[in-house]
């Protein structure tokens, strides 16, 4: 069948809107109309060239909600209709790691995913005969997309898709890394590097779990009114800080008799990579816990002294939040529905398939906080 598109044809030049082929799902795979997706940094991360794993023409996008128009053979977890979100972290539930229960990241189909084809090996995209690779197994910047039944979490049916599809990575990468990895404690004191669509479900994470203390530290003054909309206590523009921006954080958060700053847990929203090290060292000496949730780019590389990590302060990573997707988005959907998280205030912009790439100007403008092209 045909569906419209949004390809990246090559590294560093903006989509192109065309009708593709896609073939129909095979075995344990799903057909999924894809209704709403978001526009996450991590996209234009791979868009840019900067990552290694990124291949070209490929059909980016991997923040999606839609329905199950078509099952493969064997699919028995989801049927035709369902409502559903795709997930770049599958979850199998019988792979080692699943077993495990000590991480969110199932290994089933990862080498296949990275390869940008499903886990027989082939694509069900092609452009004029030619392949298209599938990005992150999810591919959602198409009208219609095929994955494999374990990389879809089914979801309620009157929540709505142009709302939910954030819930497929960035809501439950902020909000799962305070719950799951971090496991923020009533009462912490925490810094926020980055206040994008992720920092700022950090933050909504953080008020969530009763932190005392949340500084949102971010290049763009424009970010202080939306952090304090979501639990920002404080917030710090690095440029206006006038000296070093570690001593300035630590000499913030001091705290008891002996006078000692530092955080309790600060997480990295960037990518960059001296910003990562910023964030280990403004922990607290002898427990502190630096999240880093930013993705950088090829050759990148974090550094800190020894010395820092000697005297108790945590370096620790989380993708997708460490949560397991099939189990847990339902539950984040839920909470949405409820009203006890908020996602519509940082969806600033709705587009068109069409004008996707004006959701890449945006980001790079610093102007929207999430971008959502609803289909
Ligand atoms: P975004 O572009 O919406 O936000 C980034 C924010 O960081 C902006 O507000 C920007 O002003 C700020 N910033 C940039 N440089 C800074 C600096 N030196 N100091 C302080 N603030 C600075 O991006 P996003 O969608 O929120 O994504 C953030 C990062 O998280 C990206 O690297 C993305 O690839 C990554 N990510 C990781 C996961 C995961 O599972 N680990 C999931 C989603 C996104
Ligand atoms: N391909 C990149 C890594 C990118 C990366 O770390 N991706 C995160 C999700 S970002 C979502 O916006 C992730 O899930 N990582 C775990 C994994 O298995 O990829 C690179 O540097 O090679
Ligand atoms: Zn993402």
């Amino acid at each position: 069948m045909k569906t419209r598109a949004a390809v990246a044809l090559e590294k560093g030049k903006p989509l192109q809107i065309l009708d593709v082929d896609l073939e129909g799902p095979k075995a344990g795979e799903v057909m999924v109309e894809i209704k709403a997706t978001g526009i996450c940094h991590t996209d234009e991360f791979t868009l840019s060239g900067a990552d290694p794993e990124g291949l070209f023409p490929a059909i980016l996008g991997h923040e999606g909600a839609g329905i199950v128009v078509d099952v493969g053979p064997g699919v028995t977890s989801v049927k035709k209709g369902d409502h559903v979100i795709p997930l770049y972290t599958p979850e199998c539930r019988t792979c080692p790691s699943c077993l495990s229960r000590k991480t969110n990241l199932c290994t089933a189909i990862r080498a296949t995913q990275g390869q940008g084809v499903m886990p027989d090996g082939t694509s069900r995209f092609s452009l004029d005969g030619k392949k298209l690779h599938h990005y992150m197994g999810t591919s959602t910047f198409a009208n219609h997309t095929v994955l494999p039944e374990i990389a879809v979490a089914k979801v309620r049916e009157d929540a709505p898709f142009d709302k939910i599809c954030y819930i497929g990575c960035g809501v439950t990468t902020g909000i799962g890394a305070v719950i799951n990895t971090a496991r923020v404690e009533p009462g912490a004191k925490a810094i926020v590097f980055g206040l994008g669509g992720i920092g700022l479900n950090v933050i909504q994470g953080l008020k969530l779990v009763g932190a005392d203390m949340i500084i949102g530290v971010d290049v763009n003054n424009a970010k202080r009114a939306w952090g304090e909309r979501f639990g920002m206590t404080h917030f710090v523009n690095p440029k206006e800080v006038g000296g070093d921006l570690v001593a300035h954080l630590v000499n913030m958060t001091k705290r008891g008799a002996d006078q000692i700053g530092g955080a309790d847990y600060t997480f990295d929203c960037t990518g960059n990579v001296t910003v990562m090290r910023q964030a280990l060292e403004s922990c607290h000496r002898g427990w502190g816990e630096s999240i880093i949730i930013g993705v950088a780019g090829a050759g990148q590389e974090i550094s800190t002294r020894p010395f820092q990590l000697v005297t108790g302060r945590v370096w620790k990573g989380t993708a997708f939040g460490g949560a397991r997707g099939r189990t847990d988005v339902p539950k984040i959907v839920d909470w949405y529905m409820d009203g006890k998280i908020q996602i519509d205030p940082m969806i600033t912009h709705t587009l068109t398939l069409g004008d996707i790439n004006k959701g890449f100007d945006l980001m790079h403008e610093g102007k929207s906080i999430r971008s959502v092209v609803a289909f």
